[in-house]
């Protein structure tokens, strides 16, 4: 099948889909035991390609490659694994827009996010941990820091290479070798990675892919020869990993859902407020662990925030994810679709007012219209529950510590916003919110020097900048 996206003079515009794809073992594409599963485009609901399931035997085989090639990639020095990172980063940069366009057809992200934000820090998150690979001697961990062993990683489908590049590239920084599972809906631009990792030259067995449901992942978490298990993903699927792996010897890592509060005081420069809510919720169709998902407004702006809000939400572009001017693209399956539509009706029965935008949306592939709830109580399952789609729940604040209160009563703790122009104010409420990320004047700003990670039931972990080595290595 052939895409060609925005044609221009680049040789990698059109992107080339096999109709079959098999798992990445020991650096070659195999058949896998289990029955082949189709992958489709949410924004069409046509079948992109065939891909192989991985059944246990499979699992078997692929952390049976990450172990034997364990010990020499342990064995190399920083330097060595250091230069494969780089060859790996540059290569994602020269295929950028080969896989931003298989991105978004697998994903239904807008081509512009694809292509501006998820390509790009993948990339920097190769080089970022490229060169750390050679400095762990020197960076406080003790004299000598070492790899943990087989990683077996489990992503989702709201960002699958970038979950992969926060995933992959500390890993093997560290020395680790890895065996990954990309989600069913997404398995695409990992089996491009395998492809890369082939490209760059990579030893074989040190990143293996096993693609497959659910219970690929449970074979993989639950292996023997697994010493550390990084998740993403569902709350349920957390506590499940966590109660797999309790009592024995694997680390853990889990970056699960989150609830955040985007607070935006009478203070705040409005225009910007505004961009950032929209950035917030919106961005990514919503799915997104971090999205900004209930609006805390100070009650004095209210009237004035929501209205300017409504008239920024009607200029939003929704539909065909591979046109540059899409803002809102396609939803990623028709399982989360359900999901999302669900918690809107609760919203709704549980007498929250709903408002969207008038927006044509098209009539195959998943889709959802932009949508704003006023008149939200905290006890509302929307204010309450992860509805990951472009949903926000508008509440009210009087004071700063009433923002505070409302911003941590949820079981959740990954990210918050802050908007005002006092400094002191947006430390203060820095030092106060239990999140694991605090934006002040911006949101869903990502960089590989920062740690992520969340408090409470969004998980345990930090991925990303030096805490995301401590994941990866025995100090
Ligand atoms: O997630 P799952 P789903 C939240 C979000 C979303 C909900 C459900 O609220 O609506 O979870 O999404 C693999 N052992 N997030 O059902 O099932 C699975 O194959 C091992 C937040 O898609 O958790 C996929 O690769 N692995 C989130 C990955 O886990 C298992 C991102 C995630 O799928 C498994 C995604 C098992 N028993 C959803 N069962 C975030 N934190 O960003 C499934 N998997």
């Amino acid at each position: 099948m052939r895409f060609e996206y925005a044609p221009a003079p680049e040789s990698r515009d059109v992107v080339e889909i096999q109709p079959s794809y098999g798992l990445f073992i020991e650096g070659r594409f195999t058949d896998g035991g289990g029955a082949a599963f189709k992958t489709v485009n949410p924004a069409t609901e046509e079948t992109l390609a065939e891909v192989a399931r991985a059944d246990e035997a499979d699992v078997d085989r692929a952390v049976a490659a990450a172990r034997k090639a364990f010990g020499t990639w342990s064995a190399l020095p920083g330097a060595e694994r250091a230069k494969y990172l780089f060859r790996i980063a540059r290569i994602i940069q020269e295929r950028a827009r080969e896989l931003a366009v298989l991105e978004t057809l697998d994903n239904g992200k807008p081509i512009r996010e694809s292509r501006d934000v998820d390509v790009p820090l993948v990339a920097a998150h190769f080089f970022y941990y490229a060169g750390w690979a050679d400095k762990l001697a020197y960076a406080g961990f003790g004299p000598a820091p070492r790899p943990l062993g087989v990683a077996a990683q489990v992503i989702p489908w709201n960002f699958p290479l970038m979950m992969l590049a926060w995933k992959i590239a500390p890993a093997l920084a560290c020395g680790n070798t890895v065996v990954l599972k990309p989600a069913e809906t997404t398995p695409l631009t990992a089996l491009a990675f395998a492809e890369i990792c082939v490209q760059a030259g990579l030893p074989a067995g040190v990143v293996n892919i096993v693609t497959g449901p659910g219970a690929t992942g449970a074979a993989l978490v639950a292996h023997p020869g697994v010493d550390k298990v990084a998740f993403t993903g569902s709350t349920r699927v957390g506590r499940e990993i966590a109660r797999t792996v309790a009592g024995g010897r694997k680390k853990v890592t889990l970056e699960l859902g989150g609830k955040a509060a985007n607070i935006v005081f009478e203070d705040a420069p409005l225009d910007q407020a505004v961009e950032g809510i929209v950035n917030g919720i919106f961005f990514n169709q919503g799915h997104v662990c971090c999205a900004g998902s209930r609006l805390l407004v100070a009650e004095p702006i209210q009237d004035e925030l929501l209205a300017a809000l409504r008239r920024r939400l009607a200029t939003l572009r929704v539909g065909d994810p591979m046109d540059k001017n899409t803002d809102v693209g396609a939803i990623n399956s028709a399982a989360q679709l359900a999901r999302i539509t669900e918690l809107v009706e609760a919203g709704e029965a549980e007498g929250a007012t709903r408002w969207s935008p008038a927006c044509d949306l098209p009539e195959r592939g998943y889709w959802f219209a932009p949508t704003v709830f006023t008149g939200v109580a905290q006890s509302h399952r929307i204010a309450r529950e992860e509805v990951f789609g472009p949903v926000l729940s508008v509440l009210t604040f009087r004071t700063p510590a009433e923002a505070v209160e409302k911003a941590n009563n949820t079981p959740y703790g990954l990210s918050a916003g802050v908007w005002t122009e006092k400094g002191s104010r947006i430390l203060w409420m820095a030092d106060r919110l239990r999140a694991g990320v605090v934006w002040a004047n911006t949101f869903n700003r990502f960089d590989p020097v920062s740690p992520f990670g969340g408090y409470k039931e969004s998980g345990y972990g930090r991925e990303g900048g030096r805490h995301g080595l401590e994941a990866y290595l025995d100090v």
